[in-house]
């Protein structure tokens, strides 16, 4: 398997002699997926040089076997997942550990590392999400079908849209159109209109749109395991000049740091494209967030396009482009592309119209 290859190499060169990731009720899914490709709520991975374990529960025995190569450690209800991680990590006779702090409890470290306290446990945050990071070709494909859902779903949705409407009943629309298409939701969906528009990460309410208003959509759609991640905001009726004004910045913004992406400029750097131009604008103060994030089996992930991450981006990260400008009491606009980083420039994996669109 290429990705438990990818990990080995990576604990040679911090000369570790073993990887244990932890996943508990989900918490770290993602990543426990992507090395072993099992795929339920519970697990712990152990990828040693030459071995490759998985520690499950009954519930999942038969799912394990089916999903993964791993040699299965069976977890019995009587038996605690720390102490079994414990006894097997000393049976493999490992002494440096790379382990996930981020994914870990506090309680859970603590117990695992008092019944395996001659083990020195590595933190090591982004051996995996560094891996994650650059995608196969065969990841972006299934980034490429959950966009494909997500745009499909959206237009379909759109039929719903007008003056009257209540955000909630558009969210369900929306969500209706990707379950039906086999989509998942990858995150809850934002649908908010008028004032509520300058809400970064609103909640739908039961709101009805007013006529003139703004609506700002932000969805996610997760297919095989992979996630799409798109806003775009619609007006109905028609926009007022400030509002078409507000609109062309964002939208310029949007373009400009689109056509400046690509593999060697920082994620810092990238933000600061569309940064500038919005506080050029006037309205600096009104785009509080990150330009983007990478988009994966999570909704964000490694890297980030924000003025926190000084990293050169590189070829085969997929990334979010989002700028947006949010005036309280008034609007809110964000436009959300999902792109793919190549040396020469990116592949836009969104299709969507991105001029204002008036329904
Ligand atoms: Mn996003």
């Amino acid at each position: 398997m290429e990705t438990v290859k990818a990990v080995r190499e990576r604990l040679r060169e911090k000369s570790l002699d073993g990887l244990l990731l932890y996943n508990h009720e989900g918490s770290n899914r993602s990543s426990v997926t992507y090395v072993s490709g099992f795929t339920g709520s519970l697990a712990v991975v152990i990828v040693t040089m030459d071995e490759n374990l998985l520690i499950t529960d009954s519930r999942y025995y038969t799912q394990a076997l089916e999903e993964t190569d791993f040699e299965l450690v069976k977890l019995d209800s009587s038996s605690k997942i720390e102490e079994i991680t414990a006894t097997v990590l000393k049976q493999k006779n490992l002494k440096r550990v790379a382990f996930e702090s981020d994914k870990i409890t506090h309680s859970r470290f603590l117990g695992l590392s008092e019944a395996a306290d001659d083990i020195e446990f590595v933190d090591s945050n982004s051996l995996v999400g560094d891996l994650r990071a650059v995608k196969s070709d065969k990841e972006i494909e299934k980034i490429r079908e959950a966009v494909r859902i997500a745009e499909e779903s959206l237009k379909e949705a759109l039929n719903v849209i007008r003056a009257g409407r209540r955000e909630i009943e558009v969210a369900a629309a929306l969500e209706y159109e990707i379950r039906r298409r086999g989509g998942k939701i990858a995150f809850d969906t934002i649908v908010v209109s008028g004032e509520r528009s300058a809400l970064v990460h609103g909640t739908p309410s039961d709101r009805p749109i007013g006529d003139g208003e703004f609506v700002l959509i932000d969805f996610g759609v997760r297919f095989q395991g992979y996630c799409s991640d798109i806003t775009r905001t619609f007006c109905v009726g028609r926009p007022d000049h400030r509002m078409r004004s507000v609109y062309e910045t964002v939208y310029n913004a949007q373009k400009t740091a689109r056509e400046r992406a690509r593999a060697g400029i920082t994620g810092k750097a990238l933000h600061f494209v569309a940064q500038d131009i919005i506080a050029e604008a006037g309205f600096g103060e009104y785009f509080g967030h990150g330009l983007g994030h990478g988009l994966g089996m999570d909704v964000h992930e490694s890297p980030g396009a924000s003025p926190n991450n000084d990293r050169p981006l590189e070829e085969g990260n997929v990334i979010t482009v989002e700028p947006g400008i949010y005036i309280p009491k008034e609007f809110g606009i964000r436009i959300e592309d999902d792109v793919v980083i190549k040396t020469e420039g990116i592949a836009v994996l969104t299709t969507f119209e991105r001029d204002l669109m008036l329904l």
